[in-house]
């Protein structure tokens, strides 16, 4: 890591509390927490921000299916986030919630400047939204026209009053830094992809919205009561108010962020948003943006209809948090998609850690024992084998690069040779054979050199698991910190002489798979909703599939429209009045102007969504949703085949 940079600042994502962790979370999380654990030891100033994102239409939906406040509900799920990471050994240095005060007057403070500047703007908007990812889709995003190409879910034609964010401006800017900074998104492939992206032209951004409630409200100075701010711009901003932007300013000595760790999921936003929020604010922007790709369950995605979402929990329980940490970290190739399977899980144990690793340690522990009564000397250590010594070294050299890169699985790769160094010495020397031909001195130093790599390998493996490798340093008698790394890592320093502890075996096999299988549902059901996409192997995705109970947790009526309007102003909207046999008709606003004209609706049958939760659109407000269909050939409304009372159960 360069010198330069002794500030380090690590993130993860800070989650939705719409769900319960699960192990794609734990990824993330331990990939940041591997990190801040590595720089700490180096001796550089770290600090690891994790937290939870609390705001937005999402989370208050699900508070409200659960009968709960949106903040009681965000109270309950951030401390199930943050009693994991606890039991997880997590060393974040921060928690944020964006529920915290001092996050939302940053975030205030920052729309204030961006204000100030000209880089707000009032205006109408008109477009789709997925309330699932929080996100404004164009027509020509869509997919099949309604569906969010990101999760495939439903969006809703959403036109409302908002401030927009200058994206636009930015556009040549964000090119120059992708372009300028080789690595600031990692893995470059992509980086790629963000570029084509941005080159395909940005639109400014909406970023209030005024047709729900939970949000961080705009600054006083702008007297505006009916916005608050749009998620992502709150959810991005607690990268700097965790530093104590627009209060304390205390911890800003560590801005900019040396990464920010996401999934593939959220890179647009991290990318492109954020980069762009930042040069408004006239701060600097992050050193990299890393982005991991995607975990499924035996080749499936995860989700909760097949009942086969991995609860980090139970792996930990069942398998050890440790050996959990250097699975998920080797068996994946950063930035790609990795499977989740017990018996690749088992193979890792037994095999790296238990093979290579933990069996070293008992043969050392055995032959020191024999040969020396536990005692290990270094001194004849360089005469005898300084060819196996620099071929470690060189190895042991390789890999801090390898861990600011994002190239984890290359990192484990590559510490693993001076384990095979280790074990092909043992095998090759034949210790036993010299102890025989009194080539004792010989086969001393061969014991110092197969502890001298284990420690080596025990610091650098110490940020991927901690406390084992506490034990193979204490068995080797030294201590991992700041000052070993610097004695047997940067320098040249061997081991001095000490009496190795004995210790029980670190991997016992593990010959039986640990956990039930789960959600063995083969055959994998084709989603009604067209592409499905990396949000879906989220928790909370149901994958198009839901069962009969939640199908009638939609009520659908057939209703006769009685009326019918223009929306002044409006491209897209008609209003409508619509009899759904309730005492009086509802006013539902669609965006079916381009197909139909409201002569040809009145007095007409529609089938309607009357369990939805009201709207506003354009000021007005719609109490249900209109049922079309919708090709290349135009929009279709759906009704009945023949009249039916006004108000009739469809189901
Ligand atoms: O997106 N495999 O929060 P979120 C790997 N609040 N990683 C996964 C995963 C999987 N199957 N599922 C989720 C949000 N993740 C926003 C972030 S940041 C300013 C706001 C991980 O709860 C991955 O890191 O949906 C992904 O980016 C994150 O969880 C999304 O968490």
């Amino acid at each position: 890591m360069s010198e330069k940079c002794k500030k380090v600042y690590i993130t993860t994502p800070i989650y939705y509390v719409n769900d319960i962790p699960h192990i794609g979370h734990a990824y993330t999380t331990i990939i940041a927490d591997t990190l801040a654990v590595y720089s700490r030891m180096a001796g550089l100033d770290t600090f690891f921000l994790t937290g939870t994102d609390e705001h937005g239409q999402k989370i208050e939906e699900a508070a409200r299916k659960r009968d709960k406040l949106p903040k009681e509900y965000a109270d309950e799920i951030s401390a199930r986030f943050r009693k994991l990471w606890d039991e997880f050994d997590i060393s974040y240095d921060k928690f944020i919630r964006t529920t915290d005060e001092e996050h939302k007057r940053g975030v205030r403070k920052a729309f204030e400047k961006m204000y100030e500047k000209g880089d707000i703007y009032k205006d109408t908007y008109s477009g789709h939204y997925c309330i699932s990812c929080e996100t404004f889709f164009t027509e020509t995003q869509l997919v099949d026209g309604e569906f969010c190409p990101e999760c495939g879910k439903q969006t809703n034609i959403v036109e409302e009053e908002s401030y927009f964010f200058r994206l636009s401006k930015y556009q040549d800017r964000l090119l120059r830094w992708y372009e300028e900074n080789e690595k600031c998104i990692l893995p470059k492939t992509r980086r790629n992809e963000v570029i084509r992206f941005v080159e395909s032209g940005l639109e400014d951004l909406s970023i209030t919205r005024t047709s729900f409630d939970w949000g961080v409200k705009l600054p006083k100075s702008l007297n505006d009561p009916a916005h608050v701010m749009y998620v992502w711009l709150d959810a991005l901003m607690n990268y700097l108010t965790a530093l104590g932007y627009g209060g304390d300013e205390k911890r800003m000595d560590y801005w900019p962020a040396r990464v920010h760790l996401i999934g593939k999921d959220i890179l647009r936003f991290h990318a492109i948003y954020w980069p762009a929020f930042l040069m408004s604010l006239d701060m600097p922007l992050p050193k990299h943006i890393a982005a991991h790709g995607w975990w499924t369950r035996n080749g499936e995605k995860m989700s909760k209809s097949k009942g086969n979402v991995i609860d980090p929990k139970e792996v930990v329980d069942a398998y050890g948090l440790e050996n959990f940490r250097y699975f998920m970290l080797r068996e994946v190739p950063f930035g790609g998609d990795g499977d989740f399977s017990q018996k690749a899980l088992m193979d890792r144990i037994n095999s790296d850690l238990g093979n290579d690793l933990g069996n070293l340690l008992n043969r050392l522990i055995g032959m020191s024992a024999k040969y020396s009564e536990g005692e290990i000397d270094s001194q004849n250590l360089r005469e005898y084998y300084s060819k196996e010594l620099e071929a470690v070294n060189d190895s042991i050299g390789r890999l801090e690069p390898l861990l600011f890169d994002m190239q984890l699985h290359r990192y484990l790769e590559e510490l693993w040779r001076p384990l095979s160094i280790a074990n092909k010495a043992i095998d090759s020397y034949q210790p036993w054979v010299m102890m025989k031909e009194g080539k004792t001195e010989e086969a001393l130093a061969l014991n110092a050199l197969i502890a001298n790599i284990l420690a080596k390998v025990a610091i650098m493996l110490h940020p991927v698991m901690p406390r084992t490798t506490e034990k193979i340093a204490s068995a080797l008698s030294f201590v991992i910190d700041n000052e070993s790394y610097r004695k047997y890592i940067k320098g040249d320093e061997l081991l001095p002489k000490f009496t190795i502890e004995r210790i029980p075996p670190l991997f016992p096999r593990i010959e039986e798979v640990r956990m039930e299988e789960k959600g063995a549902v083969k055959e994998e059901k084709k989603s009604p909703k067209g592409k499905g996409s990396d949000k879906g192997a989220s928790a909370e995705e149901s994958d198009g599939v839901i069962s009969i109970e939640q199908f009638f947790q939609t009520t659908l009526k057939v209703g006769t429209v009685v009326e019918a309007h223009e929306v002044p102003k409006s491209k897209k909207l008609l209003r409508l009045m619509v009899d759904l046999g309730e005492d009086s008709p509802r006013q539902i606003v669609a965006g079916i102007k381009e197909w139909y004209s409201p002569a040809d609706l009145v007095d007409t049958q529609v089938c309607v969504v009357a369990n939805l939760k009201p709207a506003k659109l354009m000021g007005m407000l719609s109490e249900g949703m209109i049922l079309a269909a919708k090709d290349d050939s135009g929009l279709s409304l759906v009704r009945p085949e023949k009249p039916k009372k006004a108000g009739t159960v469809i189901g």
